[in-house]
């Protein structure tokens, strides 16, 4: 009745499993239109960093063709594509910028 070895002295650990939410990179994606000082705004006023790090990052987005912007939660990642979306669209430049799972 159960006396087998199968089924005696094993012991199964589980980790309790925290997953985390996944995080998503925001792009910005290279046009020949916009111009460089408005990139480099946008990146001041949307993504906090200074004069001279926007300035690197829109070349980097101007040779490149694009560039990770930052990287969110989901929740943030959408309000910041959103955010630069409108501003690029009143002042009517055709700036892109998209998001996707890291
Ligand atoms: N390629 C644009 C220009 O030469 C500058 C630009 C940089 C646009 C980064 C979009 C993103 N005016």
């Amino acid at each position: 009745q159960g006396d087998d070895e199968s089924d005696t002295n094993v012991v199964v650990k589980t980790r309790p499993k925290t997953k985390r939410p996944p995080l998503y990179k925001v792009l910005l994606l290279n046009d020949d239109y916009t111009p460089m000082e408005f990139v480099v705004a946008v990146l001041e006023r949307f993504f906090g960093m200074t004069h001279a790090q926007a300035f690197e990052i829109m070349l980097t987005v101007h040779k490149k063709g694009l560039a990770v912007v930052g990287v969110f939660s989901h929740e943030i990642a959408e309000t910041k594509v959103a955010q630069v979306m409108d501003f690029a669209r009143r002042h009517q430049h055709p700036l892109q910028c998209t998001m996707e799972k890291e």
